[in-house]
């Protein structure tokens, strides 16, 4: 019967029909939405996927931790607006990726996070397997949408979902599961092909509806002490023109998130980081626009915002549940900033009044005030330097170089760079993001550096550093425009805390002291330069970015410069009842 039936096939197809299998599917789906970059780390069962999708033309940038792949992964989604790839192995690299996941997820950037993993039937039944973990499970709490894939006919429609959920609405982290065997599983090749889905339109545009466009525009007109925040979300949109126009043309002050700034740039007219206190607390009206009234912005309550009953909110989001959050908002804008944005300006329509006299004079004296009060301290050239006086070298650099991506992070590092250095282009400062998250350095710069071609400054606190420096290794390997500063000050926040009980042990907050980060980089061929004065580091910095070699300075800061949490001393809590 079996033999019969064979005979009736045509000649050629049982023996030569071309077949494809899981490996190729994945890349061939991958390559059909336009994916370009793959960042992971290889190992069973993916190691072979890797491979061959270097071997397609795709570029795939290998990590020493999946951590630092998926930040690299994270950022090139929020830099791009197409999901970031990273990729890892089974359990223990899957789960060093999903730190990245679930923060890609806070932050509102599209990643995808693919792992291999093992046999639904060994890890249902529990019989150990090789780095065996039920990840779909644990990753789906963590992230926008999961999804498995068993059957290799599948993988097509696997990769298209994962790709429609990053980046539509808002956006986030998604996580797929390719178990091994569906790796190697073989298909007809033209059925292959024809499995495969180019997603279209994967992130439609969110019309506002006109009555809520209008809404807003009469609450903004009436406002006597208008304000215009500017959070990542807008940075994300590239609504770069229309968010920019809407500012001029209302006249109102705006206040740029810290990865929004250089949407427009800090030394606008109209820009009121340098007077933050004072339009948080004395604004009547406040339109957000893709920022979320979160502890940044001590949820939109509180001494930080003055008298909650002469305070409006007005809120541009993709998101419905955004609104009232934390507090009630007048005019909910439900949409793509893109879109909003252009509805708003169509109601403008040219005739606009401008925002009161007395309060954008109030705020450009507030600013000038600030900016001239700080002036000195960027300048002072004692040793050994201050964060105020490293970060006026640098502040200086960013002013000239307008095109290099600033990625920053650490505590008094992270909180005085960011009111320090100005920003002039959109999308070009890159941090810590809505959790504060140390780690994201490295990761973040290689990301950045990979997808835009453009030269990388990343100014690092020495602990914040730790968390993602031995790809530093990875920085050198591809040869990146990588500049990374190491503000050291011997540990974290400072130096100079002692061990309370008088041991041996340092504080838990000190590193070793006057450690020498730059020598790390010349062990894999890179550029290291110890400075200790703010014009040896102007040198260093501006020789490496003319150059683009990799390069780690080891900035010295005086250890007794910083303060406990830099910026955020405040939520950090304190014993009332301590012994010593
Ligand atoms: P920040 O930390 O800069 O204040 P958040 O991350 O808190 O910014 O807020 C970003 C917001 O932007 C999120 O609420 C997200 O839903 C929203 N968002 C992201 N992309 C878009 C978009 N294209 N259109 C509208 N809203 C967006
Ligand atoms: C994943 C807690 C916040 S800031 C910081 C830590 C450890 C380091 C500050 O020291 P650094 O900066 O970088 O030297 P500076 O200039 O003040 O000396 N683990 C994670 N995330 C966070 N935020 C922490 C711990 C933390
Ligand atoms: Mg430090």
């Amino acid at each position: 019967m079996a033999e019969a039936a064979v005979k009736t096939q045509p000649e050629t197809t049982a023996a030569e029909r071309e077949l494809t299998d899981g490996f190729h599917l994945v890349i061939d789906a991958l390559k059909l939405n336009g994916i370009q970059t793959i960042y992971g780390v290889p190992g069973i069962p993916i190691t072979d996927l890797g491979r061959m999708a270097q071997a397609a033309g795709i570029r795939v940038i290998s990590f020493r931790h999946e951590q630092n792949a998926g930040n690299a992964a994270a950022i090139a989604g929020f830099l791009t607006k197409k999901p970031g790839i990273c990729l890892t192995v089974s359990a223990p690299g899957f789960l060093n990726g999903l730190t990245a996941l679930a923060n890609a997820t806070t932050n509102c950037f599209p990643m995808i996070l693919i792992s291999g993993s093992s046999e639904r039937e060994v890890v249902d039944l529990q019989q150990g397997d090789y780095e065996e973990m039920d990840q779909l499970a644990i990753a789906k709490p963590l992230c926008k949408a999961a999804f498995r894939v068993l059957h290799a006919a599948d993988i097509g429609i696997g990769v298209a979902r994962a790709i429609r959920a990053a980046v539509s609405g808002r956006p986030g982290g998604v996580y797929l599961d390719l178990p091994a065997k569906l790796l190697s599983q073989v298909m007809d090749a033209e059925a292959g092909a024809k499995s495969l889905v180019k997603v279209i339109d994967p992130a439609p545009a969110q019309l506002p509806a006109p009555a809520a466009v209008k809404r807003a525009l009469d609450v903004l007109k009436n406002a006597r002490r208008p304000l215009i925040i500017l959070g990542k979300g807008a940075a994300y949109a590239q609504a770069d023109d229309q968010i920019r126009a809407l500012i001029e043309k209302t006249g109102v002050p705006f206040l740029p998130m810290s990865m929004a700034k250089g949407l427009l740039p800090d030394t606008h007219p109209q820009c009121a980081g340098a007077a933050r206190s004072t339009v948080l607390k004395d604004s009547d009206v406040v339109m957000l626009i893709g920022a979320r009234l979160n502890w940044l912005l001590s949820h939109g309550k509180g001494k930080t915002w003055g008298d909650p009953h002469s305070k409006k909110f007005i809120q541009i989001d993709i998101e419905p549940k955004e609104m009232d959050s934390n507090v009630a908002i007048v005019a909910p804008v439900v949409g793509d900033i893109g879109s909003c944005v252009s509805a708003l300006l169509d109601g403008i329509d040219g005739k606009w009044p401008a925002p009161p006299a007395d309060w954008v004079g109030t705020v450009k004296t507030k600013k000038e005030e600030n900016i001239a009060k700080m002036a000195p301290r960027l300048m002072n050239n004692s040793v050994p330097m201050d964060f105020h006086s490293a970060l006026g070298a640098l502040r200086a650099i960013v002013k000239e170089r307008p095109d290099a991506i600033l990625v920053n992070e650490g505590a008094n590092t992270l909180d005085l760079a960011r009111g320090i250095i100005d920003m002039y282009q959109p999308r070009k400062r890159l941090d810590v993001g809505t959790w504060g998250v140390m780690g994201i350095g490295m990761g973040f710069a290689v990301g950045a550096a990979i997808e835009t071609g453009k030269p990388v400054l990343a100014v690092e606190g020495d602990s914040a550093f730790g968390f993602s420096g031995m790809e530093i290794e990875t920085v050198c390997r591809y040869n990146l425009p990588v500049c990374t500063v190491v503000f050291n000050n011997n540990g974290i926040y400072r130096g100079t805390n002692v061990n309370p009980a008088g041991g041996s042990d340092p504080a838990p907050t000190v590193f070793v002291k006057d450690g020498r980060y730059d020598k790390m980089i010349e062990a894999f061929g890179g550029v290291g330069v110890n400075v200790t004065t703010p014009d040896e580091l102007s040198r260093a910095v501006n020789k490496a970015m003319d150059s683009g070699k990799p390069t780690l300075i080891n900035a010295m800061i005086d250890p007794a410069a910083g303060t406990e949490s830099g910026r955020i001393g405040n939520l950090n809590p304190q014993s009332v009842v301590r012994k010593k």
